[in-house]
């Protein structure tokens, strides 16, 4: 591994703060050296919960973020926060008082903010968002807040992996169904009724109940529906505390370990492949020549295909 890697590895087990938020830019970026630096972080890692907050856009999610984080840091939790979503207030959002939220929440002692594009990341967002809550747990974050816009597919893959799952709704417009017919119903393992200080709180709760009961297949898991102002922080002692007995009753669930290990090893093989095929194979002119190939009649696309994977994969 180079020496760089070296240092700012180095850095992060003494606790740089600096040294973490590079180790993740190099990560992110696919810096030659990275998985190198991976299997030594990947060796550090073991405690950090992660808690994945998704929702409609303007849900409230980075004020119901920046509210937990305070209460989880005065109770003593050292918290990282990963905001995916380029309008975030956390990455400077056009609203004044979205940039006072974010100075707020990033200069709080013992919190470190992470924003990420969308697009961007090298190795798709889910990755990287997995490989900064790794480098963050090798730091020694108690705790990783993931916030993402519940809309696109990528969105809720990188909250998907999560220890526990929030789902905010907010009364007016539909959007308490909204949440659940965009198909994220199924990773929630609590609901957050949000802006709970304006008319309708109260139906949405009961709307999502319903739809609870209607599709639940094991009656066993009560999902709760929990109500809160995140401009005042009414509601949030009470969800911490929810929050709290979720993570201790989840410890050690195997199976959802097994899972997310199988899953991910199986992305970050897919991605390794597919750029190791683009180097290998696409930059070095091979694609050129086989098109070239096949114009010409000498080869088919199938013949082809079969001879890459067995070369690059078999040898
Ligand atoms: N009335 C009321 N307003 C709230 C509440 N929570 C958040 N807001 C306001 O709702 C607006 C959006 O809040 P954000 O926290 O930025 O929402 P978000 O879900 O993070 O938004 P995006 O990241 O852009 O999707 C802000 O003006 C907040 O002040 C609440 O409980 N009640
Ligand atoms: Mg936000």
């Amino acid at each position: 591994m180079p020496n760089d890697w070296e240092e700012q590895l180095d850095g992060l087990k003494q606790g740089s703060v600096r040294s973490m938020a590079r180790l993740i830019t190099w990560v992110e970026n696919r810096r030659t050296g990275w998985m190198d630096a991976m299997k030594t972080i990947y060796r550090n890692n073991g405690q950090t919960r992660v808690i994945g907050i998704t929702g409609s856009p303007g849900a409230g999610k980075s004020t119901l973020t920046g509210k937990l984080t305070s209460t989880l840091v005065e109770k003593g939790y050292s918290v990282g926060v990963i905001a995916v979503d380029p309008s975030s207030p956390f990455t400077g959002g056009a609203l004044l008082g979205d940039r006072l939220r974010m100075k707020t929440i990033s200069t709080m002692e013992g919190v470190f903010v992470r924003s990420m594009a969308t697009r961007g990341a090298l190795g798709g967002l889910s990755l990287a968002a997995r490989d900064a809550v790794k480098i963050m747990d090798a730091f020694g974050k108690d705790i990783v807040i993931i916030e993402t816009v519940g809309v696109g597919q990528d969105e809720v893959e990188v909250v998907k992996t999560a220890d526990l799952v929030i789902v905010v709704c907010v009364p007016g417009q539909g959007d308490g169904i909204q949440a659940i017919k965009a198909g994220i119903m199924e990773i929630a393992d609590f609901f957050v009724v949000n802006k709970a200080d304006r008319e309708g709180a109260d139906q949405v709760v009961m709307d999502i109940q319903t739809m609870l009961s209607l599709s639940s297949q094991d009656n066993d898991i009560k999902v709760p529906v929990l109500k809160t102002v995140s401009t005042t922080g009414q509601g949030i002692p009470e969800l911490v505390e929810t929050m709290s007995d979720f993570l201790t009753n989840t410890e050690k669930t195997p199976k959802k370990t097994e899972n997310r290990i199988r899953e991910e090893l199986l992305v970050l093989l897919e991605k390794e492949t597919a750029r190791a095929l683009r180097k290998n194979w696409v930059d070095k002119g091979l694609l050129d020549k086989a098109v070239e190939n096949i114009i010409s009649g000498e080869r088919d696309p199938y013949s082809i295909v079969q001879e890459v994977i067995k070369t690059s994969l078999i040898n």
